[in-house]
């Protein structure tokens, strides 16, 4: 197995740190904004934005997350259903501009049913989504908004995602067979 990496932890803390002002920039602040992160790594993503909008913005944005599996969820032979296990969302939704953050965008089937869980909580103004890497291979018509980097791949490879929170080193490097 081959091990090519995409992006190194300079490269994740720029990115980070310049989607966080795409977000202000484009919501035009932070009046109405909520962050959910998605499962293990969008969480940890969508509380660095949050840190960051506070450090350049003197607003703590409210976080929150969503927690999605897929049916017989095996890395080959990906799972068709995209289910909601839990989120911890301790505020209203209606009205707010929420942005969803995950890790890697694949298939848009994670987001999808993020989208589902989201709406059955209430009516945001509006959703935004941000992702540090966008794999394509996209089976819906889900697009992001705000993109780390834009990483052609064939299906066959895996993205790894590493954070310091969870492997205490940052980097995100391309698995080819
Ligand atoms: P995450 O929860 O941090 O997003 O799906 C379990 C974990 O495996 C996920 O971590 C995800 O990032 C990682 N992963 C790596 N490659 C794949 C893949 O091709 N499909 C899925 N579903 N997860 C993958
Ligand atoms: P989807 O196919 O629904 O867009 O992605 C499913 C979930 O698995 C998402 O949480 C996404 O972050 C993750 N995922 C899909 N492909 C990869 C990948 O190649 N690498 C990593 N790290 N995560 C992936
Ligand atoms: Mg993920």
């Amino acid at each position: 197995t081959e091990k090519t990496q995409l992006l190194d932890a300079e490269a994740i803390r720029r990115a980070l740190t310049r989607i966080a002002h795409e977000i202000v920039e484009k919501n035009k602040g932070t009046e109405g904004l909520v962050i959910i992160g998605i499962k293990t790594r969008g969480i940890h993503l969508a509380k660095r934005l949050a840190d960051r909008i506070a450090s350049f913005e003197q607003v703590q944005v409210p976080v929150g997350t969503l927690d999605i599996t897929l049916y017989r969820d095996d890395l080959k032979q990906r799972g068709e259903q995209a289910v909601v296990n839990g989120s911890e969302i301790d505020f209203a939704i209606t009205d707010k501009t929420v942005v969803l953050v995950d890790d890697v965008l694949f298939t848009g089937r994670t987001v999808r049913a993020a989208l589902d869980a989201l709406i059955d909580l209430g009516r945001p103004r509006q959703i935004q989504l941000a992702v540090l890497v966008d794999r394509g291979h996209r089976e819906l018509p889900i697009r992001p908004d705000y993109v780390g980097k834009n990483v052609p791949t064939s299906r066959e490879e895996v993205v790894a995602v590493n954070l310091d929170e969870i492997e205490q080193q940052d980097k995100v490097i391309i698995l080819e067979k």
